[in-house]
């Protein structure tokens, strides 16, 4: 039997940050798409880790796609099994009582937070168990493994199915300890909780997979999203496929603009990468795959002015047709281009390019000069008075705003080196010479 895996379907939402009209990108969507994927492949069972619902506010945007769906799959003799996440403990138990009838076949397993084994057949005949843990609460600050249950059934493979944080000590949202899960006596681990897809096997080990949502839904979220399919053997479960049923890719790209000679040159470059980066997300996101939104970082060393690349940025963010194999969307532009400079040269100069030289020289080799010193002292500040304007805005004490020593230090050497290539050439008649 081929049991279809999936989890975070977060019904009432869609992806997030996507121009335009939503329709294709909704949760909602995606679960037809996964509905069909399923009837197609003549799937035995799906299988859903948590997650569900968005939230209670979503109960009317959910549950209307929700029984649609699982009625189309109980058409199909194809039943679906499910433990609740930390987004939908409350809306669930309800929910699989009202659907718990031949028209729906859905089953909730583990609820109030009591693991439970439920045996999933196929033409009367058990093929497998699943053995699942629901979330009780909102949260949960223990590992729902310390109750895991001592004497399961052997005859036959068995799914473990839970929500969860895998190896993050202190979660408050059910941390799961890694080395626990692979020593129980499971096939596999279907988890739910992280939104990005990550499957991991070890040789004589359950494998873990978080299948991630289907629908790729915020820009954190990078790479193809979508469904997995295992097939159920007499001794095991093979390790799980991923199937992209996402309309939607979030990518970061980094293009380099080395000796660009000007604005056009520019331009074309960053068409053919984004041309490349669409047949790529196109070739890996198969039919489902309608838009990338693509986050764009442009580095190196050219010869063009800071105001030239914003201007190419600002076309990127405003084009609507991009020809490429798939639609792309330039959501966000950084630009750290820096003009190519005889850094060593001008540092021997007196005025304003020779002290910033010198800074940058100081900063890129690490070395603690007083300049430097000061520099970071002030740059700290600044970010500290932003973490404190926004928490005093957003009411919020989580919303500070990270930023490690070398990212400072990094972000220090790209502003003094825009600075030093925004300076009139004027300034740079005091490199070299050691005029006076
Ligand atoms: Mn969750």
């Amino acid at each position: 039997m081929r049991i279809l895996l999936a989890g975070d379907l977060h019904l009432g939402r869609s992806s997030s940050s996507v121009r335009g009209d939503c329709a294709g990108h909704r949760a909602a969507d995606v679960w037809q798409r996964l509905v069909d994927l399923a009837i197609e492949q003549g799937i035995g069972a799906v299988i859903l880790s948590g997650d569900l619902v968005d939230q209670s506010n979503r109960y009317f945007e959910a549950t209307g796609p929700l029984a649609n769906g699982l009625q189309r799959l109980a058409a199909q003799e194809i039943s679906t099994i499910a433990v609740a996440g930390n987004h939908d403990y409350h809306v669930l138990p309800g929910l699989a009582q009202q659907y718990a009838d031949e028209k729906h076949r859905f089953t909730l397993l583990g609820q109030g937070g009591n693991w439970e084994c439920h045996p999933v057949a196929r033409g009367g005949q058990t093929v497998f168990r699943v053995v699942g843990w629901s979330f009780p609460a909102e949260s949960h600050d223990r590992d729902p493994l310390d109750a895991f249950p001592a004497n399961l059934p052997d005859d036959l493979p068995v799914l473990g199915l839970v929500h969860g944080d895998l190896d993050a000590r202190g979660s408050r949202y059910a941390p799961l300890s890694g080395a626990a899960l692979r020593a129980k006596p499971v096939a596999g681990w279907l988890l739910g909780h992280i939104h990005a897809p990550h499957c991991d096997s070890q040789a004589g080990a359950p494998w873990l997979l978080y299948p991630g949502s289907p629908q790729a839904l915020d820009p954190g979220e990078q790479g193809a999203h979508g469904v997995w399919v295992a097939e159920v053997t007499p001794t095991a479960i093979t390790l799980p496929v991923q199937v992209a049923l996402s309309s939607v890719r979030y990518e970061g790209v980094t293009v380099n603009a080395d000796s660009v000679a000007d604005a056009q040159e520019l331009r074309v470059r960053l068409r053919d990468r984004l041309r490349a980066e669409a047949e790529t997300a196109r070739q890996a996101g198969g039919e489902s795959l309608r838009q990338l939104v693509v986050d764009l970082v442009i580095e190196g060393a050219a010869a063009l002015a800071a105001r030239e690349v914003d201007q190419v940025m600002e076309e990127l963010r405003e084009a609507r047709e991009l020809d490429t194999a798939v639609a792309v969307e330039v959501r966000k532009t950084d630009n750290r281009v820096v003009p190519p400079l005889d850094l060593e040269g001008l540092a021997r100069g007196k005025a304003l390019p020779g002290i910033l030289s010198r800074l940058v020289l100081d900063l890129e080799a690490g070395r603690n000069s007083e300049a430097v010193e000061r520099v970071r002292a002030r740059a700290r500040r600044a970010v500290n008075d932003l973490t404190f304007m926004s928490q005093v805005r957003e009411g919020d004490s989580e919303s500070t705003f990270q930023l490690s020593d070398d990212a400072l230090r990094q972000s220090l050497i790209q502003a003094a080196r825009k600075l030093l290539g925004s300076l009139e050439p004027t300034g740079a008649a005091d490199a070299g010479g050691g005029l006076p």
